[in-house]
């Protein structure tokens, strides 16, 4: 029995029950939301985006880099009737994924930072099937839905603030008092007429910190955020070479970025998110970045397996390793980097080869050194490459135990 079914019995819902109200119909549905994992569920009318006019200029003046379905789907992502005709509500829903603490460290090698949205499960895969569990809801009522996260021309930050589920940060983050920042948005467009929600006030104030923690000064502006400066796009979106002159400042990031949502005061209130999928994945934690380029593509799928990671292939995410050990790797790197400039992919190699200038700069290393000496040609893999491989098996295994464990439960 899927969990959306079984919560639909325990509420009593009858199908095409058309004699209840719309305002008992949307309580049921904001209880059945919370009952699958919404941290909120609220709803606003199907209308024009209201910064549909901003969208258009953000659009005009390449606000949104290589991200070219930003533009493909301009109209719709403007008017969602033109997404589903005779759209009465749009339905939003938040899911909470903050998971508390920090990204462990715990070895001496030089490690990369990954955003808390990419700890876990990837949240498209998690949500999407929830989504299922409303339309299925409210088919029940007659409705016909199309359902989003992330994945359609929908501004979701806009119906989200009109439907009071946050108000819109200087960062451009959407902000909700009781979640802070770390939620993820979704929508559910529906024929379906239900009371609105009122929209809640915008309370930054005269805060900025969001803005002066950017460390590529990517927040132009409040509410303005040029993408292609963005340390989240370049290592997630972006599919070539990082241009130089951002590289420095990307750090030890190698997957997204938190910091103006790591400084926003509204982040004290937040409660650790009753969804376990999100949790870090402990094959990952504390990994020697020099260890993720020895990994083959079948080990960096089978590493990242369902995580949002797999998304940009062992191509981007080594790419981006070899940037971050340029800025924070040493002398014990070297190694890894020189063997990682003979990867068959062109974009691994270059940024490789950037990597280790970087490293022999700040650290006074002469080139010749490690040529004369053999120790960067003939050093020995180090001890932490085998972790990797280790890792990948032990996940396996615990895999297969806990499989095998839900199986015989059944
Ligand atoms: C493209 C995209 C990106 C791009 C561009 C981000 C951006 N700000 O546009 C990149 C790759 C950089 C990115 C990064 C991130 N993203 Co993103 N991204 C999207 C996506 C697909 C579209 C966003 C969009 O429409 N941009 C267009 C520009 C114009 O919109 P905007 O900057 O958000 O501006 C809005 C408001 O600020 C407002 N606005 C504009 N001007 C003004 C002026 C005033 C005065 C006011 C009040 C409002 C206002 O209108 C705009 C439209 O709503 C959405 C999903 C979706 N379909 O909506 C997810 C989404 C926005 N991303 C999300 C997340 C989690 C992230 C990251 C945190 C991931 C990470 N840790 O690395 C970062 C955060 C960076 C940041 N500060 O935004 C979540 C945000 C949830 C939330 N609580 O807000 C979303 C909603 C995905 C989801 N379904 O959960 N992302
Ligand atoms: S995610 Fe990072 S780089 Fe992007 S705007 Fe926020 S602080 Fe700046
Ligand atoms: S850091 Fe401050 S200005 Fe930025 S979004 Fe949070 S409250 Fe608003």
């Amino acid at each position: 029995m899927s969990a959306g079914y079984k919560a639909m019995t325990q509420l009593s819902v009858h199908p095409f029950d058309h004699e209840i109200s719309q305002t008992e119909l949307k309580q049921r549905l904001v209880s059945f939301a919370h009952e699958i994992g919404f941290d909120s569920c609220r709803v606003t009318a199907c209308g024009f985006a209201p910064h549909a006019h901003e969208f258009r200029n953000w659009l005009g003046q390449g606000g949104h880099g290589e991200m070219s379905y930003m533009e493909r789907g301009e109209e719709k992502r403007c008017d969602p009737q033109k997404v589903l005709p005779g759209a009465r509500s749009i339905v939003v829903l938040a899911m909470n994924y903050f998971q508390g603490g920090h990204q462990g460290g715990g070895t001496p090698a030089a490690t990369g930072r990954i955003a808390r949205y990419a700890w876990g499960d990837d949240y498209h895969d998690l949500i999407q099937s929830k989504l299922d569990n409303i339309d299925e809801f409210l088919r029940e009522f007659g409705g016909q839905q199309k359902c989003y996260v992330d994945t359609g021309p929908v501004l979701e930050r806009d119906h989200a603030a009109e439907a009071g589920t946050g108000w819109h940060g200087k960062s451009t983050m959407l902000i909700n008092e009781r979640l802070g920042t770390w939620f993820f948005l979704a929508e559910v467009l529906t024929t379906l007429e239900l009371p609105p929600d009122e929209p809640v006030p915008d309370r930054c104030g005269t805060c900025e910190r969001c803005i002066k923690a950017c460390p590529t000064g990517a927040i132009t502006a409040p509410h303005r955020l040029d993408a292609s400066r963005c340390i989240s796009y370049l290592t997630i979106e972006l599919k070539g070479s990082v241009p130089l002159a951002l590289r420095p400042l990307i750090g030890d990031r190698i997957f997204g970025c938190d910091d103006c949502l790591a400084v926003c005061p509204w982040n004290r209130f937040a409660q650790v998110s009753r969804e376990t999928a999100f949790l870090a994945r402990p094959q990952t934690a504390g990994v020697p970045l020099r260890d993720y380029l020895s990994l083959s593509d079948e080990e960096f799928r089978l590493l990242f397996r369902n995580s949002p990671i797999k998304r940009i292939k062992r191509r981007g995410f080594l790419r981006n390793v070899c940037v971050a050990l340029g800025n924070v790797g040493d002398s014990s790197d070297l190694a890894a980097l020189e063997r990682a400039t003979a990867d068959l992919e062109p974009l691994i190699a270059e940024h490789a080869k950037w990597a280790i200038q970087q490293i022999r700069f700040r650290h006074g290393i002469s080139p010749s050194i490690g040529k004369k000496t053999g120790l960067i040609q003939n050093a020995p893999q180090s001890i932490e490459s085998e972790t990797v491989p280790r890792r990948i098996q032990n996940c396996y295994e615990r895999d297969f135990v806990c499989k095998s464990q839900t199986s015989d439960s059944f």
